[in-house]
């Protein structure tokens, strides 16, 4: 997979060279590129934004820049396939586990991180009649410029490919996705020593009995979820709830 991310801030975007999605890189599986939004500006103040039309506070980030830099990054896609645009906004629809891996199908992601109030509109318009766009939030508050978003939405992404995750399972089980525990949040998890400051770990985990094993993990994850997302218990199929969940 191919991802260019075109921001006023490159040096923010330095984390995706390191750990997991470094390791990505070292393997061939991915490769990222930071742009500054700035090469594509040619006044001596290198000006990326403008006051908004019909007043209000803040700057809006002008449009021929960002024009002139998606042309460059796109410049060797093929019309048939064309890469998808990912706008990070709090005006966007939610980034999920679903859109993340709906992402990770993709060979070739574009990030344009907004700061100020927004990028012009007309930008977001004119690209969507040749590539898809998905203006995306990662939650319900507000913060300064997109970068700390595609930071979320890179790794969320990058860790689904093929190859990315040590381990092949570790994915399946997570909290949102599908498999088992669809839906569920992951309970508690623990490891040696059996007895730490006076603390045991639950005598089901050292008892060998792996259907009580898959029980008590199950009742786990209901009791999780009904204390943090109550919304995610209630969004729950009842098809997908067995008698001993009901108990529960
Ligand atoms: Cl994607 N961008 C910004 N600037 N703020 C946000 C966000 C994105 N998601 C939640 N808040």
């Amino acid at each position: 997979m191919r991802i260019d991310v075109i921001t006023i801030f490159p040096e923010y975007l330095e984390p995706l060279r390191v750990s997991l999605l470094g390791k990505a890189a070292d393997k061939g599986l991915l490769s990222i590129e930071t742009h500054d939004l700035r090469q594509w500006t040619y006044d001596v103040h290198r000006t990326v934004d403008d006051t908004p039309y019909g007043g209000g506070p803040g700057m809006v980030m002008k449009a021929e820049p960002w024009a002139l830099a998606l042309e460059a990054v796109t410049a060797s896609d093929d019309a048939a396939q064309p890469p998808t645009l990912v706008v990070p906004t709090p005006s966007g629809r939610p980034f999920t586990q679903a859109k993340a891996a709906e992402l990770a199908e993709r060979g070739h992601l574009v990030f344009a991180c907004g700061r100020y109030e927004g990028i012009d509109r007309r930008v977001i318009d004119a690209a969507a009649e040749t590539m898809p766009v998905e203006e995306l939030s990662i939650g319900d508050y507000v913060l300064a410029g997109g970068e700390a978003a595609v930071l979320v939405m890179v790794e969320a992404v990058a860790r689904l490919l093929p190859g990315v995750l040590g381990n092949a399972e570790s994915a399946r089980d997570d909290s949102f996705a599908d498999g088992p525990m669809a839906g569920l949040l992951e309970g508690p998890v623990y490891t040696k020593p059996s007895e730490w400051r006076g603390r045991s770990v639950p005598p089901v985990l050292i008892s060998g009995n792996h259907g009580a094993i898959a029980r008590w993990r199950r009742d786990q994850a209901l009791a999780r979820t009904a204390a943090n997302r109550p919304d995610l218990l209630r969004a729950l199929d009842p098809e997908t709830l067995d008698k001993k969940d009901r108990a529960a």
